[in-house]
């Protein structure tokens, strides 16, 4: 999965990519370099630093690209914790729904993807995070009562994609033990997310500018893919399409 957003103040590609013809170029890019989706985005979800925004100046952010995107004809998934900016994307081409709050935030929003028979991300999220807890025991506590808000929507399971949420509501030590435990989260039985493209987390074990993590970013991936992900959520496509390949080429000889 590329990630393309059309925002001033993403934490690793704020800005670049706010024009339309900047966006659709880098959205042609990295599906020449190997993406299966697309993941737009128009409002930073960084825990420091980003302004809310509300739904009209997202959707107008996402108005004069969505479309084109879509026209490419690659899966395109919008990632929007809202359900009014989720419809009109799927109204114009979108086909998977992204929720940083796993059905949490916005009560449309089950609704909306059990209507549209829509994939949706169920993503691991808290507003603040507290070293002192046990995170893969609240990752899969918030999983439960996501499943529950799905299904007492009508949201099919075989519809769900769960994603732990490496650096939201997490000490990035906590992200680190999220990737190394990663397979605990199978016993859901939903294909598993994982976007580690360019965290803090990585600065910890390597300190380094968001723009400088694609070597901690693929070490992330790989162990992610090892342990079962099936989706890698990344900025660098090429790169990271490459170290997939490889991996699961070795993988092969075994
Ligand atoms: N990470 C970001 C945004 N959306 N969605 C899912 N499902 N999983 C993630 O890990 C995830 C996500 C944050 O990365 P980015 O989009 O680059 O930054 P920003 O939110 O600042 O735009």
């Amino acid at each position: 999965m590329g990630v393309l957003n059309l925002t001033p103040d993403s934490f690793s590609d704020g800005g670049r990519f706010t024009a339309p013809e900047s966006a659709l170029a880098q959205a042609h890019r990295m599906v020449a370099e190997g993406a299966d989706i697309i993941d737009i985005g128009a409002e930073s979800t960084r825990p420091y630093g980003s302004e809310p925004i509300p739904a009209d100046e997202e959707l107008s952010r996402l108005r004069p690209v969505l479309p084109e995107v879509v026209s490419l004809g690659v899966p395109v998934s919008i990632d929007s914790m809202k359900a009014a900016v989720v419809a009109w994307a799927l109204d114009h081409g979108a086909v998977v729904a992204n929720d940083v709050w796993g059905l949490q935030r916005d009560p449309g929003m089950a609704g909306l993807v059990a209507e549209r028979q829509v994939p949706v991300i169920v993503m691991h999220n808290r507003d603040s995070a507290d070293p002192a807890i046990d995170i893969m025991q609240d990752i899969a506590a918030f999983f439960a009562r996501s499943l529950d808000i799905a299904a007492q929507a009508g949201v099919s399971p075989g519809k769900i994609v769960l994603d732990p949420g490496i650096g939201f509501g997490k000490t990035p030590e906590q992200s680190m033990t999220v990737l190394a435990r990663l397979e605990e989260l199978q016993s859901f039985g939903l294909p598993l997310l994982v976007g580690a493209s360019r965290k803090r987390f990585i600065s910890v074990a390597s300190p380094s500018e968001p723009q400088q993590r694609l070597g901690g970013s693929i070490a992330a991936h790989l162990i992610a893919a090892k342990a079962g992900a099936r989706i890698i959520r990344a900025h660098d496509v090429a790169e990271t399409v490459q170290a997939l390949r490889v991996a699961a080429a070795i993988g092969e000889q075994r």
